[in-house]
């Protein structure tokens, strides 16, 4: 699943996995993998017997380092997962958010204006850096309440953290260099007094005031915004934005009712799955779909091929604003389900919002590129004419 020809396009190999059967052995890396909707969302609903603690990478830490302090949300389990999901839970909650909107969809209508002035009727930019990086890059650090400088460093960064999921092939090797001076970076930003006294980052400092959380956890919560909560919704926005480049009359359903945008990013979300895998570990030997996973093993979640399954899905691989597409599995499933979900919900919210009002057509102007990644579909070029509504 890590060669760059499945990189490039994973969908026959998602498939080749559905119908080889509900636990496959992946002899390469000796790990296993599952790829239907059905033992995907079962394992992830089991945090005990398919824990996060031993990492969510290719690597067990039971056994080897991990590269990084762990993350205390996403690469542990109850109990003490529990304290920083539930401090950062009402911090990223919708009612919290709602202080945000009116200025994100200010920005985004601002953006959008920037993007389309000067231009004729129409307008040939690639929408993965100009739309799709630009507005969380513009948005997300300020609501975190990072400082100025710097912040060309969270999308390198993050690249490089979505990489080390996988196994140790060249594309980690590509980011290695650079990953110390950007971990440092990172890791300044996370303190108290480099934070604005009005974001995310101080209100999880807040938590530690009221000793919800040790002041030893607090920094580590605000490195789990940063590195989960950039790259993500910018190859969920580029999903969305490919789609409807890809999709016209799924635009004009769009622009024609722009209260579907929140469908219209689930959806993209469930058909690109910007976030492809995650791994588990067996916590004891225990046998799925009649095939014994051994205790200790690593085993792979396919988010992106249950996400396509045809035993959950009707016409899984067409991009359809009438389907229901709630329960997919594109933001995880159980207890360590995306907790900034609902930020992305209103970034693309925002985004599509402003373009739906000013952007009759939306159509590729030429050959879109991927973005190769251990973790994430991507893309790295996405180029499109917009046409001025
Ligand atoms: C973290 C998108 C899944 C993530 C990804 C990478 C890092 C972290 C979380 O969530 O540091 O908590």
């Amino acid at each position: 699943p890590f060669s760059h020809e499945v990189l490039e396009d994973p969908l026959p190999f998602q498939a080749a996995l559905r119908d080889a059967g509900p636990v496959v052995h992946l002899d390469r890396y000796g790990i296993y993998a599952m790829g239907r909707y059905e033992h995907v969302h079962a394992a992830l609903t089991n945090w005990q017997g398919f824990p996060s603690g031993a990492g969510v990478g290719m690597s067990n830490w039971r056994h080897e380092e991990p590269w990084r302090p762990p993350s205390l949300l996403l690469e542990t389990d109850p109990p003490h997962h529990d304290a920083p999901r539930a401090v950062l839970e009402p911090i990223l909650s919708p009612r919290a958010l709602r202080l945000l909107r009116e200025r994100w969809f200010a920005d985004a209508e601002d953006l959008v204006d920037t993007v389309l002035t000067g231009a004729g009727d129409t307008v040939e930019l690639d929408a993965m850096a100009e739309l799709a990086e630009t507005f969380p890059l513009r948005v997300f650090p300020d609501a975190v309440g990072l400082g100025r400088d710097g912040r060309e460093n969270l999308l390198p960064y993050g690249n490089h953290l979505f990489n080390a999921f996988g196994p140790d092939n060249d594309l980690v090797a590509q980011g290695a260099g650079r990953i110390g001076e950007l971990s440092a970076w990172v890791n300044a930003q996370c303190a108290r007094e480099t934070l604005s006294p009005d974001g995310f980052g101080a209100r999880i400092w807040e938590a530690a005031d009221r000793a919800d959380i040790t002041p030893e956890q607090a920094p580590l919560i605000v490195r789990s915004l940063l590195s989960a909560g950039v790259d993500t919704t910018v190859h969920g926005l580029g999903a969305c934005l490919h789609a409807m480049a890809t999709h016209p009359e799924q635009w004009q359903r769009l622009r024609d009712d722009p209260g579907l945008a929140r469908i219209a990013f689930d959806e993209a979300v469930r058909w690109e799955s910007p976030v492809q895998t995650f791994f588990r570990v067996a916590e004891d030997d225990i046998v799925v779909g009649g095939t014994l996973v051994p205790r200790d093993d690593k085993i792979l979640m396919f988010l992106g091929s249950a996400n396509r399954d045809p035993r959950r899905w009707e016409h899984p691989d067409s991009f359809d604003l009438s389907r229901d597409p709630s329960g997919h599995v594109g933001f995880g499933m159980g207890l360590h389900q995306c907790v900034g979900q609902h930020v992305a919900r209103l970034e693309a919210e925002a985004l599509l919002t402003a373009l739906a009002r000013r952007v009759g057509r939306i159509e590729l102007a030429g050959t879109p590129r991927r973005h190769h990644n251990n973790t994430m579909r991507a893309w790295g070029a996405l180029p499109v004419r917009l046409t001025r509504a």
